[in-house]
């Protein structure tokens, strides 16, 4: 069976999880903390823990949501949860949310599926609710009866550094989904969890694409994976054995749900009005164009069939000839599509906040972005299945990686300063290639790196680009290794019973 058909695993040791060594070590120091914890908050030991990883995306960033293919890996570290069912106190029932750092004070919600979560006023306990909220839609829209809601205690322990582009919200949200799954005793195919957990991360107000949930869920140690959506998919992709990944946070801290009007969400609408103004240049009756049309994805047959006629398969070849490279206004995009912006976008809310704090939208800009990125990401995969020698391919690999951050920093604008100087940084110092990764606006860059300099490399970082920052107090010396570190593909989302 293909594994995105199988349920999430579940194990009764640490081990087939963490290895051996030291991370298995890590692993038990920090199942005890959360024990201690479960004691103190509830007074009680939990029924059993689940687990599901940050990411690093290695190309492919911002096209998820458009439909395209990513190329993403797991990363080591991960947000464990404890979870203990709570019946029959007589109280109506609530939702404890208890955290191993003290930074995070507990959190408390009523035990109702269709609360909506408070947006406004942002909390750390909001993720659990995604996948509250999540697991009963998901239940509900399979015709499972789960009865009517009971307390659960939770304690979670997150080591995915929070802003940094690594996937903390998906691995705390993916976390959570499988906990609660499990203390409900269901188990469901991976790739539905994948699917469901990023539907209900969008509770939080991001309108955000697969890639994260999916490769938490689905990662397997040793592989990248090449996600596909619609269906979700995942193929193993078995990276070259002489390059190493560097992962280097810039230390600029991206919010993304609280910034998600004028940056993420910003994208995804200026990205559905390129499919849709394309749509209406290639043929397409504005009203058909508005209601059918919500990705790139959607629109790229027309593209690439005009583009044929001029000898090309690049569906880029429609977005030099009909979208204009000047910023489009509200006005000269309704004149085209024949209806205002906020009864296009009147179903979502998000979206109705991005059309307030939106001057203009970059159409040109965006749609060159996201069709030359997913090219890219076919040409990674091809490259490393290509015959070519292994210095070849990691030097393939290092351009495509160098184009992808140019595409995102000067056509999609999702970079900063900091990143800009860590990128640069990197090359300085040897990197075959270097980008953000991502959503951007801060957070980290990954880098590809001979095997052989890797240790090096990382020394140069610290003096050229943390030294400074370490005497001026952003972080202390003895953080660094959290903040740059070399990483391998890791495992997926698990469930323990111990
Ligand atoms: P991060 O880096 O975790 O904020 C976000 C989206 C992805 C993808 C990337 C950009 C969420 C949960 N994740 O990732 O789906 O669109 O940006 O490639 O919003």
């Amino acid at each position: 069976m293909a594994h995105e058909e199988l349920p999430i695993p579940t194990f009764s040791s640490l081990g087939p999880v963490y290895g051996e060594g030291s991370s298995l070590e890590e692993a038990e120091l920090r199942i005890q903390a959360i024990r201690k914890k479960f004691a103190d908050s509830f007074g009680d030991q939990p029924d059993l823990f689940s687990r599901s990883p940050g990411r690093v995306n290695l190309i492919g960033e911002h096209i998820d949501y458009e439909g395209y293919s990513v190329l993403p890996m797991a990363i080591r570290q991960d947000t464990i949860m404890a979870i203990k069912k709570r019946e029959g106190s007589g109280a109506a029932p609530v939702l404890r949310i208890a955290n191993v750092n003290d930074k995070y004070s507990t959190c408390t919600y009523p035990a109702d599926p269709n609360q909506e979560i408070d947006l406004k006023n942002h909390k750390w306990g909001h993720y659990f609710i995604c996948g509250y909220k999540g697991f009963y839609e998901y239940a509900k829209s399979k015709g499972i009866n789960v009865g009517v809601p009971f307390g659960l205690d939770v304690v979670v322990d997150g080591i995915v550094p929070t802003g940094s582009g690594l996937s903390s919200s998906a691995a705390f949200v993916c976390s959570a989904t499988i906990a609660i799954m499990a203390v409900f005793g269901a188990n469901f195919p991976k790739k539905e969890i994948a699917q469901l957990t990023c539907e209900c991360e969008r509770h939080i107000g991001t309108q955000s694409g697969g890639m994260d949930q999916a490769i938490s869920i689905m990662a397997k140690t040793g592989f990248a994976e090449l996600i596909d959506f619609n269906p979700i998919r995942a193929s193993d992709v078995k990276l070259p054995a002489g390059g190493t990944f560097v992962i280097a946070h810039s230390l600029a801290e991206s919010q993304k749900a609280v910034t998600a009007a004028t940056n993420y969400n910003n994208r995804v609408v200026e990205c559905r009005l390129a499919s849709i103004v394309l749509a209406i240049k290639l043929g397409m009756q504005p009203k058909e164009a508005i209601s059918k049309v919500k990705t790139l994805s959607d629109v790229e047959g027309l593209c690439v069939t005009y583009a044929g006629t001029h000898g090309s398969s690049d569906p880029g070849v429609a977005v030099k000839e009909f979208l204009n490279e000047q910023p489009y206004t509200a006005e000269d995009i309704e004149k085209i599509i024949s209806e205002s912006l906020t009864s296009v976008f009147a179903n979502s809310a998000t979206s109705l906040d991005v059309l307030k704090a939106a001057k203009h939208f970059k159409l040109f800009q965006r749609a060159s972005h996201v069709y030359s990125e997913a090219r890219r990401v076919h040409a990674f995969r091809d490259t490393v299945q290509s015959k070519l020698s292994e210095e070849e391919m990691l030097k393939k690999l290092g351009d495509l990686m160098n184009d992808s951050h140019h595409s995102c920093s000067v056509l999609y604008e999702c970079s900063c300063p900091e990143l800009e100087e860590l990128v640069k940084v990197c090359r300085d110092n040897g990197a075959l290639g270097a980008r953000l990764t991502g959503a951007g606006w801060g957070g980290c860059a990954v880098a590809l790196v001979k095997e052989s300099i890797v240790p090096q490399f990382i020394l140069n970082l610290k003096e050229s680009f943390y030294q400074s920052r370490i005497e001026k107090g952003v972080i202390s010396k003895n953080d660094l290794g959290l903040y740059v570190f070399a990483s391998k593909p890791s495992s997926g989302a698990a469930i323990f019973k111990f």
